[in-house]
């Protein structure tokens, strides 16, 4: 029996590294399912698991580690089957475009609640920032502000660009951590961390020029050690958040809703319509933004239907 660390997930089997740097392919034997929640890969990358590796070259893996923290997605629209992108993350990079994919700030909320949920943090990277004329970069400038006045990281990037001084701040964040890169598809994801890691030559494709969306070029999650350790794991594209996990507390998750909320008349407060609610006050007078009060409710709407939406 060995232990090791699963770097990639193809669909049916599972490539595991060792300390001792050998990767070995490996095969899941036995049930290792998620409580509560159907999932479509009973491990994933990220995990660190143990294995048995046969005499024939074969090789099962057999127990899979506690998981400090896990990111899923709904498998597909109105799906019960939940996918875990990553398992054990640092912290996950958010890559989002304001053109050629719109990356809408409902994805970017519910995101960075569903992180907030599995106390995984975030950096937000907006790209593709050498496609934005004068006024769009503003834009981009108002959404950094935003995100970063709630207390976030933001960076304003161009991963094709030849200016490497965005380059140097992500490899500063990310060495010797378990970074998780995510994003709609198209955002430019495997572009970023080809540039992190010069070696790698990650496959990447134009968006198409009918719908200005991504084309689902990666498939599979899959972990590359960076040079001065540490791992990115690239992950498909994302259309979408299930709302799974949330529970009733959903302005936890939303931190300047959380933090204003203290103030509200009733302890039970939703937000939604009761009266001396600091946080529909705070809205009015521009203090908690409207697109964030938006996602919020969108996610409290959810809930209570029990259903999943999609597109963001
Ligand atoms: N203009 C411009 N194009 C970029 C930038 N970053 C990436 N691209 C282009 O955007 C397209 C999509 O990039 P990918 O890296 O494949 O995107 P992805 O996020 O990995 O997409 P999926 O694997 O489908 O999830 C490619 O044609 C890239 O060359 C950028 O900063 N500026
Ligand atoms: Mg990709
Ligand atoms: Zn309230």
């Amino acid at each position: 029996m060995s232990k090791g660390i699963v770097i990639k997930n193809t669909g049916s089997s599972y490539q595991v590294t060792t300390p001792d740097g050998s990767a070995i392919n490996c095969k899941v034997k036995g049930n290792f399912r998620l409580k509560g929640i159907r999932t479509t890969n009973p491990v994933a990358v990220g995990d660190v698991v143990t294995f048995t590796a046969n005499a024939d070259g074969s090789a099962y893996i057999t127990a899979i580690e506690p998981r400090r923290n896990y990111i899923i997605r709904r498998a597909s629209n109105l799906s019960k089957e939940a996918h875990i992108l990553a398992a054990n993350v640092d912290q996950a990079l958010l890559v989002v475009s304001l053109k050629e994919p719109l990356t809408s700030t409902t994805f970017i909320d519910r995101f960075l609640a569903t992180a907030e949920a599995y106390s995984v943090p975030v950096i937000l990277i907006i790209n593709k920032t050498d496609l934005l004329d004068a006024e769009e970069r503003e834009l981009a400038e108002a959404v950094r502000h935003l995100y970063s006045s709630i207390g976030y990281e933001v960076l304003l990037i161009s991963a094709t660009g030849d200016h490497s001084d965005a380059i140097a701040p992500i490899l500063a964040m990310t060495r010797g951590k378990i970074s998780l890169i995510s994003g709609n598809s198209g955002v430019g994801k495997s572009t970023l961390i080809n540039r992190l890691i010069p070696s790698l030559n990650l496959r990447t494709a134009q968006v198409s020029a009918t719908h200005h969306t991504g084309m689902h070029t990666t498939t599979f999650s899959e972990m590359h050690p960076l040079p001065g350790g540490g791992y990115l794991i690239d992950t498909p594209g994302v259309k979408g958040f299930g709302t799974v996990d949330f529970g009733d507390d959903v302005a936890h998750y939303f931190r300047e809703i959380f933090a204003c909320s203290s103030r509200c008349k009733y302890g039970n407060c939703t937000h939604t319509h009761e009266p001396g609610c600091a946080v529909r006050e705070a809205v009015e007078r521009h203090e908690i933004s409207e697109s964030r009060y938006a996602s919020y409710l969108s996610i409290l709407q959810d809930r209570d239907e029990g259903k999943y939406r999609k597109p963001f």
